[in-house]
């Protein structure tokens, strides 16, 4: 173990910890009777399952197979004493034969079974000694020591001995393994982009550095000292080669950064760095489906049977009641998305999720990079881009939470379905045998649902329209029961079996169903209320970020970039901009560029730098100015390990990175027969709160950034949701989009429009220096719009993106020369904007004017 710098010690000195146990420190009196089975089992107790005896003078037990919960076989012993703020060390020897990880618990006996110690040995057949400390919160004279010994589906059996708890320990200091000063984006740089790093060191005067590649010199400079960081306390330097003078970075793999005699983790410079993120963050959205058999055949690794589909010992959510007084009719909400690790379905944080996904499409539409078949799901192949049939599997789910006609609230959306009470891990979705619940409807959840059913219908016009009028339907009536009932609240109480997600404040999800309605169908009852919203004009781009509680910003973001005649849509557009700007003022000030930076850190901090990636990345696409790009580009190094931890943050990625998020299922930390999480998935990131226990045994006073821990059991910080790797897929996305703009000019104007149809014509100039011999203009239309007949090009559509070919004649345009087609479409439902995004021969050629 490598000993930090006194200096460091002092600036974290409470986030610190071991990563090994201390020595042997507790010397208060033994709490537990009969630890060392000298006098034989009492008084030890087991649950009805197993049998306890003594062999060899250990106290062992044969647990059976075929259980799935941990504490469905206990061994334990009651009435612990327990004193406030005392530090108690924990010990025993365990054996397991075969192998098995166990839970050793330290917790209140009765219901909540508040666990005040709560470790996952590995029991190994050869036995070995364990030990932990932990701090008790309470004053309790009867605590319980348990060995939670259930979840394997074959039999095994368990010895313990010496089994000790006494006060008087030395809390155990835990520090996290940091690696080397020298901090950079593990997974790599892109060659048109940033290449800044970081250096921790007590220096306080620039030092030189050096980047490297296989033992050659490449390009060296001197550090710009930035001080202390606040968020993590640290004093570091900051490091850009990438403007180096002399510097002709080639792309590569095995590049290293020296500087203070530190040697950074390797890193690739190239332009593929990323080429799998965007798959990867979407793939994610498959294994964490509910009501459909994962097949291993298309996730290796992954496959188990569908969640909660109606089989037993599922209750099913096929016919879910609600909660007691709550309603009398039951719903059938198969289907969708689980939240995050546990087997909840929200519809507020399923609604900014589905939305970031159909947006990630919405907005690059035009430039054909979310195809079917890229995925890889069970509806590759329908002639639907994957990314929207995943979509659509959320949806559905969303359209299902929606009260029936002829019942109270009708048109309002259920807040949530989730267990009565909460599981333990790990669990497998078709193994939770808890009561499913509706739980009462919120205005939040129905403007979640009028927003992404508005979105819906325009995107699904063209592949599928009963679907597209069924979402727009939905969207009409939600966006109603939700006027008529504006300040129905979720219950911050009703959290238990799964997450409150309350929010007083619904104002933000009005704007955002209003301004979805509105670029849908342009009605002035949307315009309007779009218009006369504080939102619309207000300053919403929080230092903070945008969530799933925060959504006017997803509004304001829609407007700037969907086609729409709102009139002060420039202004809109602009604010845009100067939100970005916020954004990328604070990323300059961090040593580490991180474009978030509030005192403290949020639960899911990585979603909220995500987040403010992406206003900067919408500002880049509206403006053009690179910028905004290399912000996004910047805030992606933080998260690949450019940080206080020296870690990514995303699975799969990078040579230290997250691995253990919370969940029942990729809980391999728990259950070596399980996976970890797939590739692609984002850790929640540094939570200053640190709610869980084992943040709260480790990490306590932690500086933001070190608030941290991958652990399974740490819930706070290193949990995964569908609401965090929304961002990270569009951000993924969005890296894939033609960087510069070509050197043309398109005009596209509707010379006619008609109840059926429209006649537009299309001139495309070259503004460069040099030919273009054969050119190829693609767009996409709002909605359902489709080209029926057209003119002096070749043109072919694909859902709502239109190609269009040169022919023969009209191949080459020289500079400064024009050429001319036009087409006749047929009109769909809603408007028929002027495509601001066009592409020739796959360069930008039009931004929002
Ligand atoms: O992400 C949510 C965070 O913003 C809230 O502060 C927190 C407490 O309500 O809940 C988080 O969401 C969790 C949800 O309640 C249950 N499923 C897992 C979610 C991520 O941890």
């Amino acid at each position: 173990m490598i000993r930090p710098p006194a200096w460091l010690a002092l600036a974290t000195a409470a986030a610190l910890v071991t990563l090994t146990p201390l020595p042997a420190a507790a010397d208060g009196p033994e709490q537990i009777v009969n630890g060392t089975f000298d006098t034989g089992t009492a008084p030890w107790w087991s649950t009805g399952n197993t049998a306890l005896e003594i062999e060899a003078g250990r106290l062992c037990a044969d647990i059976p197979g075929g259980t799935v919960n941990p504490w469905d076989v206990i061994v334990g012993q009651n009435d612990i004493p327990l004193v406030k703020d005392e530090t108690y060390e924990f010990s025993f020897f365990g054996v397991a034969t075969p192998g098995r990880v166990a839970r050793a618990l330290v917790q209140l006996p009765v219901d909540p079974y508040t666990q005040y110690l709560s470790a996952n040995p590995e029991l190994s057949v050869s036995g070995n000694d364990y030990r932990y400390t932990f701090t008790s919160p309470v004053d309790l004279p009867g605590a319980q020591v348990a060995f939670q010994l259930g979840g394997s589906a074959t039999p095994w059996r368990f010895c313990v001995d010496d089994v000790s708890l006494k006060g008087g320990a030395e809390p155990d200091v835990y520090r996290p393994d940091t690696g080397p000063r020298v901090r950079v984006n593990m997974v790599g740089y892109l060659p048109t982009g940033p290449k800044r790093a970081t250096l921790v060191t007590e220096e306080t005067e620039p030092v030189g550095w050096r980047l490297r590649r296989g033992g050659q010199l490449v390009a060296q400079g001197d550090t710009v000292p930035r001080g202390v960081d606040g968020s993590s306390g640290q004093n570091t330097h900051s490091i850009d080669f990438g403007t180096a003078p002399g510097t002709g970075i080639a792309p590569g793999t095995g590049y290293t950064l020296e500087a203070d005699g530190e040697t950074s983790r390797p890193f690739d410079i190239g332009a593929d760095v990323y080429d799998e993120l965007r798959n990867d963050a979407l793939k994610f959205y498959y294994t964490q489906r509910s009501g459909i058999p994962i097949l291993d055949t298309l996730r290796p690794g992954y496959g188990r049977p569908a969640g909660h589909a109606g089989v037993a010992p599922n209750q099913g959510d096929v016919e879910v009641p609600c909660q007691p007084g709550v309603c009398d009719y039951t719903l059938n909400v198969k289907g969708g998305w689980y939240d995050a690790g546990d087997h909840g379905k929200y519809v507020v944080n399923g609604g900014i999720s589905v939305h970031q996904l159909m947006s990630a499409f919405e907005r690059a539409k035009a430039d054909g990079i979310h195809s079917d078949g890229d995925l890889d799901i069970p509806e590759s192949g329908n002639g639907v881009p994957d990314i929207l049939d995943e979509a659509r599997w959320e949806q559905e789910f969303l359209l299902s939470m929606q009260v029936p006609d002829g019942r109270p609230h009708a048109g309002m959306a259920h807040h949530k379905i989730h267990d009565a009470a909460w599981t333990g891990l790990p669990l497998l979705p078709h193994l939770d045998a808890q009561r499913r619940e509706l739980h009462p409807v919120s205005t939040a959840a129905t403007l979640n649902l009028a927003a992404t059913a508005a979105q819906a219908a325009r995107l699904f016009a063209p592949y599928d329209a009963a679907f597209a009028a069924r979402n727009l339907a939905a969207a009409r009536k939600a966006w109603a029961a939700a006027k008529a009932d504006p300040a129905r609240y979720a219950d911050a109480s009703d959290g238990v079996g799964g997450g409150a997600y309350d929010d007083n404040n619904v104002t933000d999800e009005f704007y955002w169903a209003a301004a979805e309605l509105y670029l849908t169908t342009a009605e002035k009852e949307f315009r309007d209320y779009v218009l006369a919203s504080p939102h619309h004009t207000g300053d919403i781009w929080r230092e903070r970020g945008f969530d799933w509680g925060s959504t006017a910003q997803l509004g304001r973001l829609q407007l700037a970039a969907v086609p729409n005649a709102l009139p002060d849509r420039a202004r809109v557009r602009q604010s845009v901009l100067e939100g970005a700007d916020g954004y990328l003022a604070a990323q300059r000030a961090h040593p580490y560029g991180v474009p978030y930076n509030p005192s403290t850190y949020d639960w899911g901090s990585n979603s909220l730098v995500l987040n403010n990636m992406v206003v900067m990345a919408v500002a880049h696409d509206l403006s053009g100015e690179a910028k905004y790009r290399d912000g996004v580009l910047e805030g992606l190094d933080y998260l690949f390990g450019r940080n206080a931890l020296n870690q990514s943050y995303v699975t799969g990625y990078g040579e230290v990175a997250a691995k253990n998020q919370h969940s029942r299922w990729y809980a391999r930390q728990l259950d070596p027969s399980l996976p970890n999480p797939p590739r692609g998935t984002l850790a929640g990131g540094p939570n200053s709160s640190i709610q869980d226990p084992v943040a709260q045994a480790k990490l306590r006073g932690c500086a933001p950034q070190f608030c941290y821990i991958d652990d399974i059991e740490s819930w706070s910080t290193n949990e995964l949701t569908i609401n965090w790797n929304s961002p990270l897929a569009w951000i993924a996305s969005y890296l894939d989009t033609p960087a510069a703009a070509g050197e043309c000019k398109v005009t596209y104007t509707n010379h006619g429009q008609w109840p059926e149809g429209f006649n537009t014509q299309v001139t495309v100039t070259n503004t460069g220096r040099k030919a273009i011999d054969g050119w190829t203009l693609k767009w996409s239309f709002l909605g359902g719009q489709t080209v029926r007949r057209h003119w002096s090009a070749d043109i072919s559509q694909d859902g709502a993106t239109v190609t269009a070919r040169n022919l023969s004649w009209n191949k080459t345009i020289r500079p400064g020369d024009s050429v001319t087609f036009g087409f006749i479409g047929a009109d769909a439902p809603g408007p028929n904007p002027k495509p601001e995004r066009l592409l020739l021969n796959g360069t930008l050629c039009g931004r929002p004017a």
